[in-house]
């Protein structure tokens, strides 16, 4: 199954609703997972979607969705495993849609002017990793010097990772597009990949017509 995570932004696009259509129309297992966080960059939800209720919204493309507390760590993993474990047997596509909030700025350059303090500050109230964290140690699961344990081994991982990427090397400018649109390979028939006995799924979908397909698909 293939999971695909993006923002509340993504959702406004054309392209969000190309691809969920297209993977109810198909029965492709795919897995929506929406960040609803409110805001995309410094537009809030209400200023750029009609009906803001984005669960509700997904659900017309007649896939299941559902709206989870994103702010509750618990109740975020159970639905991404009964939906996963669902989609793995049935083989449909999904949709979630977590609730939550966005806690920082966008960017370095996002001033915040979009929203007050006292907004934020109420939400972080409800941070999730903070409040996982004090119920972790109220129920007796761990204590406060495993939690700054974990913590430093995070940080040690974010720095091992920034230090791998600048050690890199840049990538060839002429990878920019590759694998983004097609490069026209598969009109020649010397670099088609032989399809063996799987045709896949056509380029026209299960209900489409021969004329539809890719000419390295046998419809007879
Ligand atoms: C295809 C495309 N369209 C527009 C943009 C410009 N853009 C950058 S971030 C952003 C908003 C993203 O919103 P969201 O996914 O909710 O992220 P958040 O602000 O919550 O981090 C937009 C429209 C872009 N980077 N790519
Ligand atoms: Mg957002």
């Amino acid at each position: 199954m293939t999971v695909c995570f993006f923002g509340d932004g993504a959702m406004a696009e054309g392209e969000f609703h190309e691809s969920v259509n297209l993977a109810a129309l198909w029965d492709l297992p795919v897995l929506f997972v929406c960040e609803n966080n409110l805001y995309a960059m410094g537009t809030a939800l209400e200023f750029s979607h009609a009906q803001t209720d984005l669960a509700l919204r997904a659900s017309s493309y007649g896939l299941t969705s559902w709206a989870v507390d994103g702010m509750d760590v618990v109740a975020a993993r159970t639905a991404a495993q009964q939906r996963r474990r669902l989609g793995a047997k049935r083989g449909r596509p999904a949709l979630l849609e977590m609730r939550t909030y966005r806690l920082r700025a966008h960017s370095m350059y996002d001033a915040e002017r979009y929203r007050s303090r006292d907004e934020v500050r109420q939400w972080r109230q409800r941070d999730p990793v903070q409040v996982m964290a004090a119920e972790l140690v109220a129920s007796g699961v761990c204590t406060d010097d495993e939690l700054a344990a974990l913590d430093a081994d995070a940080m040690a991982w974010v720095d091992q990772a920034v230090a791998f990427a600048e050690a890199g090397t840049p990538e060839p400018v002429d990878d920019l597009t590759r694998f983004v649109t097609s490069n026209g390979q598969w009109r020649d028939p010397s670099l088609r990949t032989p399809v063996g006995d799987d045709p896949g799924i056509p380029v026209g979908g299960p209900g489409g017509t021969p004329d539809d397909k890719p000419d390295n698909v046998d419809v007879s």
